[in-house]
């Protein structure tokens, strides 16, 4: 299993305090790497530091928005001095605005731009010139089914991840030469506190989205654990610009008519 192993490794997750990142973080601390965790919110920020802790993982946090160029720079810098060298970036801080389009202030749509795509775009050019200059590192962006296809109310959100699967390959495409892999990683519909609006019992989507997945269930964060593992490891050396879609088969089927098992 040393392929996977990663001992000696730190990596970065921004806004790991919940949901899919904290889930994607507690998976790559047991195959060994020390973690650096980044929020805007300091308390949520402290919580998730003592979780991570509590379980028996090494963990630091730093508190800033990745949005602020200026800031993240000082932020990255003082990262690498305290914690050594990075080896992974997971970004995965994200917001979603569920909004009809013709309703949508152009404001909030451009706040959604700037987190899902901006960010991960300034935290991968701060920690990527890092990853150059040491000839290797692992990038992992947090993409969305929305990077394919496109639902009723989320078109900033759906913009952003589509963008997002675009800035993977565009980085791999640039970084491969630095021994640098930028690859994405497509949650299908998972139980967390962003979906949660939607998945409640009798809620129309939940519904939905059970009959719309293969797997028939929506999916539990530890799903992803695996693949974040893979993708930050030796084992994925020659995967490069790919988005793995951890989605229990959605994006695999035309889904069925709501009569059929
Ligand atoms: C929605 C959901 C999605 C998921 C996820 C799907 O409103 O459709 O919140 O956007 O969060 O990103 O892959």
């Amino acid at each position: 299993m040393s392929l996977f192993s990663l001992e000696n490794k730190t990596a970065i997750i921004t806004g790991a305090t919940h949901g899919l990142g904290m889930a994607m973080a507690e998976a790559l601390g047991k195959a060994g790497a020390k973690l650096v965790i980044t929020n805007i919110f300091s308390e949520d920020l402290e919580k998730a530091i003592v979780h991570y802790n509590s379980i028996g993982l090494e963990a630091s946090g730093y508190v800033f928005d990745v949005t602020d160029e200026d800031v993240a720079a000082e932020k990255v810098a003082e990262i690498i001095e305290n914690e050594g060298q990075i080896d992974i970036l997971v970004n995965n801080a994200g917001i979603i605005n569920r909004v009809p389009a013709e309703d949508m202030k152009v404001a909030d749509f451009r706040r959604v731009i700037d987190v899902d795509l901006t960010g991960p775009f300034i935290m991968s050019q701060l920690v990527g010139r890092h990853m150059i200059a040491n000839k290797s590192g692992k990038i992992i962006n947090i993409c969305s089914m929305m990077s394919e296809l496109g639902r009723n109310t989320v078109s900033a959100y759906a913009s952003a991840k589509g963008g997002l699967k675009m800035l993977t390959k565009n980085l791999a495409t640039e970084w491969a030469k630095h021994n640098i892999q930028v690859n994405g990683i497509g949650p299908g519909y998972f139980a967390t506190s962003q979906t949660e609006p939607i998945r409640v019992e009798g809620h129309p989507f939940n519904d939905f989205i059970i009959s719309r997945t293969p797997a028939a269930r929506w999916g539990n964060p530890e799903d992803l654990g695996g693949t974040v593992v893979f993708l930050a490891s030796q084992a994925s050396d020659f995967v490069n610009g790919q988005v793995v879609y951890v989605d229990g088969g959605i994006l695999a089927t035309i889904g069925k008519p709501a009569n059929e098992d």
